[in-house]
């Protein structure tokens, strides 16, 4: 690769300083040495030398100078120091763990985040600014390939775009990985590149108003003010998953763009763990606020509220108000007009409000009483409806039993309900208008958009120690990502096999996930977890115990199912997930299912007398109504209307028809996988924690993408450069003067004398088994030394 390009500071983070990889001594002395690596508790890995092997253990050297012995398939071959911080890790002789995560901890410390392994870019959290998100730096990656410039999301991005310019073929970008691994991040540069790349073949006039790519850039703030969260793992944490799709038009012309969003945490608005904080924009309107505009919303001290559990808690390095005012700047942007954004914070004001209502229980312990009804007027001022009817919705509403109509008087939990599911749909179904109304502005599409580039970021498969249905849909969704990206890889290999002419049956990996897919999605014969909840949802009595019991039945000899052996819970069932096995407790999942809401409250909302309410509640008809809430919050599940149950959808058939959308959609581009890696759980620079590392390479499929790379033939030379590079290991078998590339490479491997299992021989290159070229590099090292040797023998003599 060329270095000649930018060698200011920037040169430093993407080419690296290092140049001793290619020095003979230190090759030499990796083949003297027999290095290889053994696990260590502290880093990972470490290097050892082999001193002796005996049948199946091997008597290994440490740094320290001790012994040990050690069995055999507990050690891992170490590649040879040309391979030092290698760009592409697919390139690696042996592809292993211990090699991917020496390489990719060796990049980081010289300040290299980006590094490929085949399909996959993998990135890793610098937690410090870089210089490396410059326009200059977007000039150097311009139009060019992937292996003319160094590892970057630029590259990728640019690749993508040109791919698309030139093919027709819609793309996807594809970030995943834990919370702070920087997905988002990432996604950002995404979008700026493109925003940058697609103005540039603007016609001048158009080049003048920008003004789509300024509104795509300014949609992201508002939507991290109202999606994004401080957790314990990342400041700003995206608490909803997001696919960006840019729409081009046949000139490369950005046309437009869509935004989808997946499963916002709403559960977040009422409360929030130790350290951790709301949706931002609580903080913001609070803390920024100013007269008119705190009068008109009814806001109070941040101490006032009770759904912001610790106050006002802050994030480092930002301050509230003034992210306020840039919150306001991006709405003008983006054309919210007053009426919306006062519509938005009034909303945004009343699920704090919400908060605020507090019940007693009456002499008799059983009714639900309001005391104080101050939160609930300010409730009803801000929503625009009746107080009255609103504490008569809540405390005493009115249910339908079997064909009469009659009111039920509420116990103070039930109330207590009945306002946190009012707080968190109200918020939900803010963040989806507001998602709406942002889609119609970046929804111009006046010129015919040809071709798309689709951005999704979403969370990475998630092991907790408690986990819940959320992470069911996420771990679902990873094992759906995965398949796509195993089935990726099938069709890529198998397409470079057949170019080649090489007779080999790749077996497609996607199918291996399809089993797990099956067990959570599948709608009957048997019926897999989704659709069992479901079942029972609908299922008089049903509870989640009741739940489990049924997967168990049905399940019990899946191959991806198990009951977890040390829980004594009723509520816990295991599924083998490909990143490996997740405990999940099934407690309250027919409840988040369900997400049942108080009717006769969304019917008093879909008439208040502002048009902004109004509008938020216009489709009710998914609501699954008190009847059902009523029974839920005595712990068991009525048996319900038959008519009811034809319209309502559970958050779970959504959640399966959303993903399949975007499954459908991605399928049908060419994807790019970012993997994004933490490499610690501090917030620090420069420190990498090896097991935290491991696990990630393990959960987001590197390693399982070096696991069906190996059943292939990973490394290819093209027959010049084999030729040329190991010709002396073969010397005498090739005849002077000319002989094509092809044939004097297969009479070079026939005189090496190599398992025809190792390799095939193509049209343009040969294809070897992961190790093979290790090997010939190890032989082809020592004739060289034999030589050196022998040449400073003859030289000495000379002398
Ligand atoms: V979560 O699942 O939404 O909680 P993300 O999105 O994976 O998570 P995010 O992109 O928000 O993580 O990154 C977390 C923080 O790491 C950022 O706020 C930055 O402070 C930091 N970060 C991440 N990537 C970079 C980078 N390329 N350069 C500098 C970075 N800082
Ligand atoms: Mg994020």
């Amino acid at each position: 690769m060329s270095k000649t390009a930018d060698r200011d500071n920037s040169g430093k983070y993407l080419f690296g300083e290092s140049d001793f990889k290619n020095s003979g001594l230190a090759q030499t002395d990796w083949a003297a040495k027999k290095q290889v690596w053994i696990p260590s508790e502290k880093e990972g890995f470490e290097v050892v030398s082999i001193k002796e092997e005996t049948g199946d253990d091997v008597l290994v050297e440490l740094d320290n100078g001790s012994q040990k012995t050690i069995r055999k398939d507990e050690i891992q071959k170490v590649n040879p120091p040309k391979f030092s911080k290698v760009e592409d890790m697919a390139a690696l002789t042996f592809l292993n763990e211990a090699s991917v995560l020496h390489n990719l901890k060796e990049r980081y410390f010289s300040g290299l985040i980006y590094t490929y392994s085949g399909l996959f870019c993998v990135v890793v959290n610098p937690y410090k600014m870089l210089p490396i998100y410059s326009e200059k730096i977007i000039e150097m990656y311009k139009g060019k390939k992937r292996h003319e410039v160094p590892p970057h999301i630029y590259s990728i991005t640019d690749n993508a775009y040109r791919n698309m310019m030139q093919e027709h073929d819609d793309q996807s970008i594809l970030c995943t990985g834990e919370s702070g691994a920087g997905k988002t991040e990432n996604t950002k540069k995404v979008i700026q590149y493109l925003a940058v790349v697609a103005s540039s073949h603007k016609s001048k006039k158009d080049a003048v108003s920008g003004e789509l790519e300024k509104q795509l850039l300014q949609a992201n703030p508002i939507l991290e003010a109202f999606g994004n969260a401080k957790t314990i793992k990342n400041d700003n944490s995206s608490r909803f998953g997001k696919f960006i799709r840019l729409n081009f038009d046949i000139t490369g012309y950005l046309v437009g763009a869509t935004i989808d969003t997946y499963l916002l945490e709403k559960s977040r608005c009422v409360r929030q763990a130790k350290v951790e904080r709301s949706f931002h924009i609580f903080y913001y309107v609070v803390a920024g606020a100013k007269d008119k505009m705190r009068e008109e919303l009814l806001l109070e001290g941040f101490n006032s509220y009770s759904f912001l559990s610790a106050g006002h808690v802050q994030v480092p390095g930002t301050e509230d108000d003034e992210m306020f005012t840039e919150t306001l700047g991006a709405m003008e942007v983006l054309g919210f007009i007053e009426d919306e954004r006062i519509g938005m914070l009034k909303v945004v004001s009343t699920v704090l409000q919400l908060g605020n209502i507090e019940f007693k229980k009456d002499k008799n312990q059983e009714q639900a009483t309001i005391p104080d009804n101050t939160a609930a007027q300010k409730v009803c001022h801000l929503q625009g409806i009746n107080v009255t009817d609103f504490t008569r919705a809540i405390l005493t509403p009115r249910i339908k039993v079997g064909r009469e109509v009659v009111q039920k008087a509420q116990t103070k939990e039930q109330a207590d309900f009945a306002i946190e599911a009012l707080a968190k749909t109200m918020y939900d179904r803010l963040f989806r208008w507001i998602l709406t109304r942002v889609n119609k502005v970046l929804d111009k599409s006046k010129r015919q958009s040809v071709s798309f580039i689709g951005i999704l970021d979403i969370a990475g498969f998630e092991i907790f120690e408690d986990n819940s249905f959320e992470q069911l849909c996420i771990n679902y969704t990873n094992e759906k990502l995965q398949q796509l990206f195993n089935h990726t890889m099938f069709v890529l290999e198998q397409e470079e096999y057949k170019r080649e002419g090489i007779e080999w049956n790749f077996i497609d990996f996607g199918l291996d996930l399809q089993p797990c897919i099956d067990l959570i999605e599948r709608q009957n014969n048997p019926p897999g977890i989704l659709s069992l909840l479901d079942e029972q949802c609908w299922f008089p009595k049903a509870t989640d115990v009741s739940f489990v019991d049924k997967l168990l039945n049905t399940h019990s000899s899946h191959c991806k199912f198990t009951k977890p052996k040390q829980h004594k819970e009723k509520t816990m069932f295991s599924v083998l997930h490909y990143a490996g096995k997740v405990d999940y407790n099934a407690t309250g999942w027919l409840t988040k299912n369900m997400d049942p809401l108080n009717d006769n409250v969304t019917a008093l909302l879909s008439n208040s007398s502002s048009a902004f309410i109004q509008d938020l509640w216009k489709d009710t008809d998914h609501v699954v109504g008190l009847e059902q809430m009523t029974k839920m919050s005595e712990s068991s599940v009525a048996s319900s209307s038959k008519s009811k149950k034809g319209m309502f959808r559970t958050v779970g058939q959504l959640y399966k028809e959303s993903l399949g959308k975007l499954m459908t959609t991605l399928h049908h581009t060419t994807p790019n996988f970012v993997r994004c890696i933490i490499p610690n759980h501090e917030k620090r620079a420069g420190k990498m924690e090896a097991h935290l590392v491991l696990e990630q390479l393990r959960c987001n499929g590197v390693l399982e993408g070096i696991r069906i790379c190996r059943q292939g033939f990973p490394n290819r030379v093209v027959f010049q450069e084999f030729r040329q590079r190991y010709e002396i290991l073969a010397a005498g078998a090739i005849p002077k003067g000319f002989m094509d590339g092809k044939q004097a490479s297969t009479v070079m491997i026939k005189h090496l004398d190599l398992d025809p299992n190792l390799y095939r021989i193509g049209q343009s290159k040969i294809f070897f088994r992961t190790g093979v070229l290790a090997q010939l590099e190890e032989e082809r090292d020592l004739k060289l030394t034999v030589i050196i040797i022998a040449f400073q023998g003859r030289a000495q003599g000379f002398l």
